[in-house]
């Protein structure tokens, strides 16, 4: 039966032009991009989408280190996370820029609409500011003793040590992060979202389905401690949109980041003209729309992003999908701690499947940290790949190859265990749309277990009348090569590379529904090298580089 098509668009949150991309922000494009290819192969039109998030104070003194513009900044920025990205086989339709003409023409569209709505207070508060670089200083870049533990060196709105959050002005002897001097108060003037009018909004909107369990509890907390207006303006110098008619200020970042996403699809529209707008992002359309984040901006998709979307009449997503972070080894991989291992690092020492695979081994749909540990993985991929997904291929293919010219039998030696393999798709079909990958793995290497069991029971080696057409040895090795083939189909959102490589071997292309019908009578390659083993080398080698 024939499936509806749905219509589905997808984001990964946009990375900041600071800095390079390392593995740990892999995990969410890996996460999505899986995703987005299973339902590409499931027949259904999928749009995915993400974009360099690059205005705000960090990347403009960024620029000024580096004593260059900030648009030449974002501008290489962007070139080497489209590489990044590209490498990892991250299937993006689009990948845009924040710093666009469509996200400056919709930011100033909703602002003004919001405003005409009277969703903006204008307030004066006093701030940090630092009086030697003449600018006001956002929590990040000011350095203190926690209030609360006194712990020296900490930041001006959170302690790493005790976890207390505080405003800057608690913190003990403060200094400004740029110029080391101590800043001083200042009066200031800013504009402040009415996110409270849309409480009620959001607390039906969270139980509609659209988070999971762990993400609902979180929300619900902020709900219930009562939400406070959001501060959306930020003073010059500043490097991101000016806001019209309010002298000297812009807007501050995070209200231009998530209308990236929509102007990241206007973008894409723009450039395909099949794929109508409106019916993504209009208010009563049925299309799908997921947003793939950390678990580190929870608060900004379920509480502020719903509530701009539903003031300026456009759809609301259906679905929040949160991941957990990566610690490497134990340790969380963070710039301050200093064990990043950088994407474009990563390829040259590994390919990029081997990532994919280990991460889809650990990723589930709960927010729990990813750990990544370095023997572990290497184990992995070699047991697994190595050992038992590509051996399963080449210890039948070289059959096949030696003896039929390259030509599978006519008909399999087992159908009940060929059909008890494509059984396993309904299972495969609901963990890839839940997002539990670890099942799909495990269940994968489950079957693999069965399909190299039968092969050592038969024995193809030992058969010895090996010419003649349709004997023992030929269906028992195309009975080997289809099997693998129903398994490199499941894995094939996860592994493109390898499913590549496989769909040149076998002259034929992975096809979800497809495993119904058994490859029969169909000429197959030489066996071609699938997946080079990890050695301790390697790894030796990369850790050197992070030490
Ligand atoms: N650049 C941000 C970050 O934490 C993500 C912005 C996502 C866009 O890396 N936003 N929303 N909502
Ligand atoms: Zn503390």
């Amino acid at each position: 039966m024939p499936i509806k098509v749905r219509k589905i668009l997808v984001t990964c949150a946009l990375p900041y032009a600071n800095g390079p991309i390392h593995i740990g922000h892999m995990l969410e494009h890996i996460q999505a991009d899986i995703w987005v290819r299973y339902q590409r192969m499931r027949g259904h039109e999928v749009w995915f989408i993400s974009s360099d998030d690059v205005h705000g104070t960090a990347i403009m003194l960024h620029a000024k280190n580096l004593k260059i513009s900030e648009q030449d900044l974002i501008k290489n920025i962007h070139k080497e996370h489209k590489i990044d990205f590209i490498n990892f086989n991250i299937s993006y339709d689009n990948y845009h820029t924040t710093h666009s003409i469509e996200n400056l023409f919709l930011v100033r569209k909703i602002f003004t609409y919001l405003n005409e709505k009277k969703l903006f207070n204008k307030k004066k508060i006093v701030q940090f500011y630092d009086n030697q670089e003449k600018i006001f200083l956002p929590d990040r870049f000011i350095k203190g003793t926690c209030p609360i533990c006194y712990a020296d060196n900490q930041y001006g709105d959170a302690c790493e040590k005790c976890s207390s959050i505080y405003k800057p002005t608690d913190l003990i002897n403060s200094i400004s992060v740029i110029s080391g001097t101590s800043p001083i108060l200042k009066e200031t003037e800013h504009l402040y979202f009415d996110l409270p009018i849309f409480s009620d909004m959001l607390k039906k909107w969270i139980y509609s389905g659209v988070l999971d369990s762990s993400v609902i509890r979180k929300t619900e907390e902020w709900l219930k401690s009562g939400l406070e207006e959001w501060c959306i303006s930020r003073d010059a110098p500043y490097f991101g949109f000016k806001i019209p008619h309010f002298l000297n200020k812009y807007f501050y970042v995070w209200l231009d980041a998530p209308i990236g996403y929509i102007s990241a699809f206007k973008n894409l529209c723009s450039n395909n003209k099949n794929i109508n707008f409106n019916d993504f992002w209009s208010k009563n359309t049925n299309s799908e729309l997921y947003h793939f984040i950390g678990k580190d901006i929870i608060y900004f998709h379920t509480l502020f992003w719903p509530s701009i979307l539903e003031a300026s009449g456009f759809r609301k997503p259906s679905g929040i999908f949160v991941h957990g972070h990566v610690t490497i080894n134990g340790l969380k991989l963070s710039k301050s701690r200093g064990f990043l291992i950088k994407a474009s690092d990563w390829v040259k020492y590994f390919d990029s499947d081997s990532l994919r695979y280990y991460y889809a081994s650990k990723l589930t749909n709960n927010i729990n940290d990813i750990e990544m540990n370095l023997d572990d993985f290497m184990y992995k991929i070699n047991n697994d790949i190595v050992n038992k997904l590509v051996n399963l291929a080449s210890r039948n293919a070289s059959f096949i190859n030696r003896y039929f010219n390259g030509y599978l039998s006519d008909k399999l030696d087992d159908y009940n265990l060929y059909n008890l393999f494509v059984d396993s798709n309904k299972k495969m079909e609901n963990f890839f749309e839940n997002r539990e990958f670890n099942l799909i793995i495990k269940n994968s290497m489950q079957l693999l277990d069965i399909a190299n069991q039968y092969i050592n029971e038969k024995k193809p080696w030992a058969i010895r009348e090996k010419i003649e057409k349709n004997n023992r040895l030929h269906i028992i090795c195309t009975m080997g090569i289809n099997l693998f083939r129903i398994i490199m189909t499941f894995l094939k959102p996860i592994l493109p590379i390898l499913s590549k490589k496989t769909e040149l071997f076998l002259i034929s292309d992975l096809i979800w529904n497809d495993v119904h019908t058994p490859l029969l009578s169909k000429k197959i390659t030489d066996f071609p090298r699938l997946y080079e083993r990890i050695s301790s080398d390697k790894i030796f080698q990369l850790i050197q580089l992070f030490k």
